[in-house]
């Protein structure tokens, strides 16, 4: 078989020929395969820790220097320490802490990320879904789903600080943002008492001629506080922790039985005072926010001390084991059910 003779002065010949790839927009694979096809994730993000109580007095003086109609969402973007200026807090998630004062409007839009509220500070401010307010409470978690409008309005005396958690690096990945504003800058007209949502898809029942289109994601957007504390501590008085995981509740959508909404998942979990998860890793990047209790989070063996309204982000697979000094419950949130969808999502208990 014929071979064609290597030049003798192969690294010289070879960085010739890839400066005439460029110019035809060409590139070797061999010189990024086991970049780009790694046998286990290598996220470029980072584990990182933040307290709220650093974030609180920043967003209040947010608060002074621009309007929530100016800013139309006055927000502090958490973003991850190995990624300045992306806007986000995991390759595919986006964390912030936003701030409604009392009387403040943020007008209704619409975009086609999903977006989930967990309320950190202050009782009483609405998120309108569509025309229906939920009024929120601390810890409360409230949805809105993709191309559905939505304003937060503060008719309260207190400020109200909420996590924002979006799909918005997952969607400019797919390059398929699209968004909408209301023409008055103002709410969206209510259209149904507030309650409606949680009676009509909360009481294991579903409309049989659904009003809203099922189509349009998860109807149910309002998951309190209250409940699913509760349900935690059921589950805890009736059977053992799981070895890696402790007490751990998926928040679900009524209609489906799935995820809360298309891209992200969310999670409850109650680790009981004393106890030390086993080791475990999962290829979705979780963002945790810490609601009760105190103890540790150690992520690929580095601690991160959790104490109330901690927020935490564990990057894709790397370890965790959470140790609880006493019972921690947490929130979490994931691109878990965008991976699962795509038959990507996997995990290792050690
Ligand atoms: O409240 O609709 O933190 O559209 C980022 C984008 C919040 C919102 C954010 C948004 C919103």
């Amino acid at each position: 078989m014929a071979t064609h003779a290597r030049p003798s002065n192969l690294d010289a010949a070879r960085d010739d020929f890839y400066d005439r790839l460029a110019p035809e927009s060409l590139a070797p694979l061999w010189k990024v395969l086991s970049a780009l096809v790694t046998p286990t994730p290598r996220t470029p993000a980072v584990p990182a820790a933040w307290s709220f109580d650093r974030i609180q007095p920043l967003l209040m003086e947010a608060g002074e220097l621009i309007t929530a109609a100016e800013a139309e969402r006055r927000v502090l973007i958490l973003e991850n320490p190995a990624l300045p200026g992306q806007s986000r807090i995991t390759s595919t998630l986006y964390a912030g802490l936003q701030l409604i004062l009392p009387g403040e409007v943020a007008p209704a839009h619409r975009h086609a990320q999903n977006a989930l509220r967990f309320v950190m500070q202050g009782d009483g401010a609405f998120t309108a879904l569509d025309g229906e307010r939920a009024y929120m409470h601390q810890y409360d978690l409230i949805l809105t789903p993709a191309w559905l409008w939505h304003d937060h309005g503060n008719e309260t005396d207190q400020p109200m600080i909420w996590l924002d958690g979006l799909d918005i690096p997952l969607v400019q990945m797919l390059d398929a943002s699209f968004a909408e504003h209301r023409e008055d800058r103002g709410a969206w007209p209510t259209s149904r008492p507030a309650g409606d949502a949680a009676l009509r898809w909360g009481r294991n029942m579903r409309p049989v001629h659904a009003g809203r289109a099922e189509g349009q994601g998860n109807p149910l957007f309002i998951y309190p506080f209250a409940e699913w504390r509760e349900t935690l501590d059921v589950l805890r008085r009736s059977e053992a922790p799981h070895a890696h995981d402790g007490y751990l509740m998926e928040f679900t959508n009524p209609v489906d039985g799935g995820p809360v909404m298309a891209t992200m998942s969310a999670f409850a979990r109650l680790v009981p005072a004393g106890l030390e998860t086993r080791a475990a890793r999962s290829s979705d990047g979780t963002i945790n926010v810490v609601v009760e209790g105190t103890g540790t989070l150690f992520i690929d063996g580095a601690a991160f001390p959790l104490s109330p309204s901690g927020i935490v982000v564990v990057p894709s697979w790397t370890e965790r084991r959470i140790s609880a000094d006493s019972d921690l419950v947490l929130f979490s949130y994931s691109d878990r059910a965008t991976q699962t969808k795509l038959g990507l999502w996997r995990e290792r208990l050690e």
